[in-house]
C-alpha cells in the first residue's frame, strides 16, 4: 500500500467517524427526553432469587410501555387518567413523544414502575420509529369506538410495532386492545364481545377491553392484565421457575379483569 492510499483511508475513516457523530447528535437533539431516560428496560434493585429474600427487600421493575393508536382516539387521556386521575377535554398537545410514569406497589416485594410513552403528533404519519419503539415491553393499541375507521386501522399498528420490537425471543410484546370511549355510542364490530374475542385471536392480541378515560372505566384493569402478561415473560426469560417463587402465584391475585364491563383474555 503506498503512502497516498494509506492518507486517503485515515481520511475515510475520519469523515466515516464526523458523520456518524453527527448523526448521533441529530438523534439526541430529536430525542432528548428518551436519550435522558434510557435505559427503560427492566432494572431488579435486589437478588432476584425469592427464596432469598429478606423482610424489606424489595425487587424493583421499570417496563417501558407503549400506547399507540389513530390520532384523536383517547390515548393521552388515558394516560392521564391512569397517571393523574384526572380527565378533560382538552389537552396541550405535546408535540414528539412524551411519557409518564406509574409506580404501582405490586405486592409486598414488588415495586413495578411503568413507563408509558405517548405520541403526539406523530400518529399522522401511521408509523413510528424504532428508537420510539425500542426496548418496550409491552404495549397498548388505542382506538375509539365512536369511529370504526380508528379500529380499521389498529391492523396497521399491530404490524407497526411487531416489525418493530420483540422479546429477545423473537416473539411479538404483550399488546392488549384498549376499545376507547365505551361511555359513547359505539359502531361497528365493538358491539359484539364474541366477534371481538375472534378478531383479538386472530390479530395476536394479548386481550381487550372496552375503556373510558372519560368516566374511568376498565383502565386500571386493564394495565394490570398487561402487566401480568410483562411479568409472565419475565419469569420465563430468567428462567429461573424452578428455584424462584412462580410469579404466576405471586401475581394471581391480579389476574383477571373485575370491572363488568366487556373485555376478554384471548
Ligand atoms: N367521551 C369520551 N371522550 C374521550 C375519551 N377519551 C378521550 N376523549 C376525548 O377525545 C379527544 C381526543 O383525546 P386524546 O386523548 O387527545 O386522543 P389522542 O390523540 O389519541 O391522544 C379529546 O377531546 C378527549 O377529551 C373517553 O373515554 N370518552
Ligand atoms: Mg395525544
Amino acid at each position: 500500500m503506498g503512502p497516498s492510499l494509506v492518507i486517503s483511508v485515515v481520511r475515510r475513516s475520519r469523515s466515516h467517524l464526523k458523520k456518524k457523530l453527527r448523526y448521533e447528535s441529530v438523534q439526541l437533539r430529536e430525542y432528548p427526553r428518551i436519550q435522558q431516560n434510557l435505559p427503560a428496560r427492566q432494572m431488579s434493585s435486589s437478588n432476584n432469587n425469592a427464596s432469598n429474600f429478606g423482610v424489606d427487600e424489595k425487587r424493583e421493575h421499570l417496563y417501558k410501555i407503549l400506547v399507540i393508536g389513530e390520532l384523536g382516539a383517547g390515548k393521552t387521556s388515558i394516560i392521564k387518567r391512569y397517571v393523574h386521575q384526572f380527565f378533560s377535554q382538552h389537552y396541550r398537545a405535546t408535540i414528539g413523544v412524551d411519557f409518564a410514569l406509574k409506580v404501582l406497589n405490586w405486592d409486598p416485594h414488588t415495586i413495578i414502575r411503568l413507563q408509558l410513552w405517548d405520541i403526539a403528533g406523530q400518529e399522522r404519519f401511521g408509523n413510528m420509529t424504532r428508537v420510539y419503539y425500542k426496548e418496550a415491553v409491552g404495549a397498548f393499541i388505542v382506538f375509539d369506538v365512536t369511529r370504526s375507521a380508528t379500529l380499521d386501522a389498529v391492523v396497521k399498528w399491530k404490524q407497526d410495532l411487531d416489525s418493530k420490537v420483540q422479546l429477545p425471543d423473537g416473539s411479538s410484546i404483550p399488546c392488549v386492545l384498549l376499545a376507547n370511549k365505551c361511555d359513547q355510542q359505539m359502531e361497528g364490530l365493538v358491539n359484539s364481545s364474541t366477534k371481538m374475542d375472534e378478531y383479538c385471536k386472530e390479530k395476536n392480541f394479548s386481550g381487550w377491553f372496552e375503556t373510558s378515560a372519560k368516566e374511568n372505566i376498565n383502565i386500571e384493569e386493564a394495565a394490570k392484565f398487561l402487566v401480568n402478561k410483562i411479568l409472565q415473560n419475565d419469569q420465563v426469560m430468567r428462567g429461573n421457575g424452578s428455584q424462584d417463587q412462580p410469579d404466576g402465584e405471586r401475581f394471581a391475585l391480579n389476574q383477571s379483569p373485575t370491572s363488568s364491563k366487556k373485555s376478554c383474555s384471548c
